[in-house]
């Protein structure tokens, strides 16, 4: 199926070895209690880690991270037949250098590292995000690379979308969005505003994140009784360095500021 998709046509792989069972919308597939979907950007590579979450997230999910061999193994059956390189997973160190953890927060439970991986290598500022290896010379199907965030000069083109079997559709309305974000206090993420606007809580600051895919986590801040600030970010911490706890703002102290991202739900 093809899917137009702003500048870039998005192919959605179906393949035809899996049987779709009861629980997996069409086109994704089901492994244990979870479905997938291998999205390859066609016209162009993903621009970045960002890029590629931001496909999930118009599929009404995130990233997918692998957190044991079977897992693994299921995942690199979907590369087959299509024209997919190299597959953005959701996993970091962007926090702290050389601590890989999940966009989550969780520990790795499992890896499948190349040769000399992960190797932060140096030429575009370090490397703090992973794919995972289909076709690329000297490399084997299914090596894990660390690989930079935000800039993407190995051509990766493919995403993999992951979400708990029978989740219901997104809907940014209900209360329960708010379970979709959590908190990092005084923090306050620098020069990644897609906008900033007065609201009058932090829930609702929220729900507007919630409802714009570009958006990955938001600042809230309380100044007065009718003035209440909330910035929009297009990146997390998790692919971003630029969270500070002093906020940097004139006329704000430190201690004001809450941050808070999307968390990944189910997984
Ligand atoms: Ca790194
Ligand atoms: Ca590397």
């Amino acid at each position: 199926m093809l899917k137009l998709n702003q500048d870039k046509i998005e192919l959605i792989v179906f393949s035809s070895q899996q049987h779709v069972k009861k629980g997996c919308d069409s086109g994704w597939q089901p492994f244990g209690n979870y479905c997938y979907i291998l999205l390859v950007s066609e016209s162009s590579p993903y621009d970045d880690v960002l890029d590629a979450r931001r496909a999930c997230l118009r599929h009404g999910t995130d990233l997918a991270f692998i957190r044991s061999e079977d897992e693994q193994r299921f995942i690199i059956t979907l590369f087959p037949g299509t024209s997919v390189t190299e597959i953005y997973l959701a996993t970091s160190d962007a926090i702290e250098e050389d601590h890989f953890i999940h966009f989550d927060g969780t520990a790795l439970d499992f890896t499948n590292w190349g040769d000399s991986e992960p190797n932060n290598y140096p030429t575009f500022g370090g490397e703090n995000c992973v794919a995972i290896i289909y076709s690329c010379d000297g490399r084997a199907v299914g090596d894990w690379i660390d690989v930079p965030c935000l800039f993407n000069p190995r051509l990766i083109n493919g995403a993999i979308c992951k979400k708990p079997v029978d989740e219901p559709p997104t809907d940014s309305s209900s209360d329960s969005f708010q379970d979709k974000f959590h908190m990092v206090k005084e923090s306050y993420m620098m020069n990644n505003a897609i906008f900033s606007i007065n609201v009058p809580t932090y829930v609702d600051c929220m729900r507007l994140c919630s409802e714009d895919t570009t958006c990955l986590s938001v600042n809230y801040n309380r100044r007065r009784l009718t003035d209440y600030n909330c910035v929009l970010n297009s990146q997390s911490r998790l692919v971003s360095r630029n969270l500070t706890s002093d906020s940097g703002v004139a006329g704000f102290s430190l201690g004001e500021w809450t941050y808070y991202e999307q968390r990944y739900r189910g997984y």
